[in-house]
Order: C-alpha cells, then structure tokens, then sequence
C-alpha cells in the first residue's frame, strides 16, 4: 500500500514509520510511506496557507489552493485512485473495522488540518472524513499516524501468525484474556493452575472465559452488540458465578 500523508508538521508524521511494525511494514516493502510538506504548495513567498474567515470569527482557515495542489501532486505520486481522507473531527469515528477496510485500498491520501479546518470548497475532492473520536486534539497529525499504524499492520506479510489469531472468530468483539509470564509466583500472586496444565481446549477454554468476563466488566456495550451464543452466555454466567462482588469500570 502506498500512503501520503499532508501536513504542516511532516517531520512529527514521519516519526510513525520509524518505529515498530509500521517500520517493519516500510522494510519488507508492504508500506510505501511519504509525508508532503503543505507549505510547498503556498501560492506567496510568505508560505502561509492559512488566511482569515470570512464571515469573521476567530481562527485561521487552510486555503483551498495550496491543499488541492498537494492532493494533486500525491496523487501524481502514488497513483489516482488512492483515497483521499481528510482527519477531521466531523469525521466517522476509527474502528477495527475501518482499519480492514483500508488496509485492502492501494493507496492512501491523508490530510491533516491545523487552525478551525478546511476551506469547504476542497471538499468535492475528499472522499471521506476519520476521526480519532469524541475530543479536541491541536490537528490531524496524531490522528493521521494512528491511522498509519492500525493499518500497517494489517498488510498482508507483516504480521506472522500472531496476527492471524486476530482474525480468529472465536474472540472477534471482545477484550484480551489476562496474560502471564515467568515467575509462577510473584511476591504471593501465583499464575492460573490451569496454564500450567498444559491442557491445551481446557486453556482455550479459560481465555474465552476470562475475555467474556472481562469485556462484560469493562466494556458491557460490546458484549451488548454481539448476540452471544449459547455456550459463549454459560461461560460468562461461569465468569460471573466466580467473580460475584466485581463491580464493572463504570459504577466503581
Ligand atoms: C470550535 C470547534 N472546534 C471543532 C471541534 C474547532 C477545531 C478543533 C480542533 C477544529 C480543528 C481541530 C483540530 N482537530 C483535528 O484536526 C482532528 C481531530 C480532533 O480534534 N479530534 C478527533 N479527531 C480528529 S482528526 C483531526
């Protein structure tokens, strides 16, 4: 996948690929990244790209000219039928699902807006509006790499197999299982008997158990979207009937 990513900062958006499985992603070639620096596409010597509202009002707006120039320039780069997506906070909000969804377009144009946002004019030229979620950040840039970084790692070939248990349907809506490690006792908390039995549908078993659990706990409205089946109900009823006094996160 080939991604651009407009901004003002495209030394701070850079930084997302230098790390970690985005990096990795640029290695073995599934990621193909660059940050465009808006400001050369300002029409005045100045290299301002940002003017005064009309209608008044306080804050700056980014001009229409230097972004649709930008837009042009990343689409001559990495081909015309990359998507074009403004980070916005009118925007539908990230999800998993959305990640997938991108993960499978050939390429990518991401636009971050610093000041009040975007001329309304450039926006025939978007095709869709992300958001990070329901609070006020300084500009898209944030949102921008977070996007990059849930998306790089569902390139085919950069994850192994520890990204296909993602994929698993058996634990698709839910929160992770608790996970231990060496020592199997530290300062008085043992680790689960059960994981070190070696009983490996038995340990299947517990993981889902403790998923369900855990998600009902911390987020009852994903268990709520997800019409449990039969077998899913008893395990969390289990959960339950062995954790009975656990308040969850939201009436502590
Ligand atoms: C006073 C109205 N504000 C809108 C909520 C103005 C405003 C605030 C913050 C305009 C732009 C911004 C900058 N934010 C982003 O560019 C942004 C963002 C965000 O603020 N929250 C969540 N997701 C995103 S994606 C881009």
């Amino acid at each position: 996948m080939k991604v651009e990513v407009i901004s003002l900062f495209p030394e701070f958006v850079e930084q997302v690929v230098k790390v970690g499985i985005p990096r990795k992603a640029l290695d073995c070639g599934a990621l193909q990244f660059n940050a465009r620096d808006l400001r050369n596409y300002s029409d005045g010597a100045d290299r301002r790209v940002d003017d005064r509202p009309y209608g008044g009002g306080p804050g700056m707006v980014m001009e229409p000219g230097p972004l649709s120039d930008a837009i042009a320039a990343a689409k001559t780069a990495i081909g015309s039928s990359a998507k074009v997506i403004a980070m916005s906070p009118q925007g539908i909000p990230m999800t998993q699902a959305l990640m997938k969804a991108l993960s499978a377009e050939p390429g990518l144009i991401l636009i971050c807006g610093r000041y009040e946002g975007l001329d309304e004019r450039v926006t025939p030229q978007i095709d869709l509006e992300v958001s990070l979620g329901d609070f006020v950040l300084s500009g898209g840039e944030l949102a921008a790499m977070v996007l990059v970084d849930a998306v790089a790692r569902l390139l085919p070939g950069v994850l192994g197999h520890e990204g296909s248990a993602e994929a698993d349907s058996f634990s698709a809506g839910l929160l992770d299982h608790p996970h231990y490690t060496r020592p199997p006792l530290w300062r008085d908390a043992p680790v689960p008997d059960v994981l070190l039995s070696g009983d490996h549908a038995k340990i299947a078993r517990w993981r889902l158990k403790q998923a369900l659990g855990a998600t009902f706990l911390k987020r009852p409205d994903l268990i709520e979207k997800l019409d449990l089946s039969r077998t899913h109900a008893e395990l969390l009823r289990e959960f339950l009937s062995e954790h009975s006094g656990e308040k969850n996160q939201a009436s502590k």
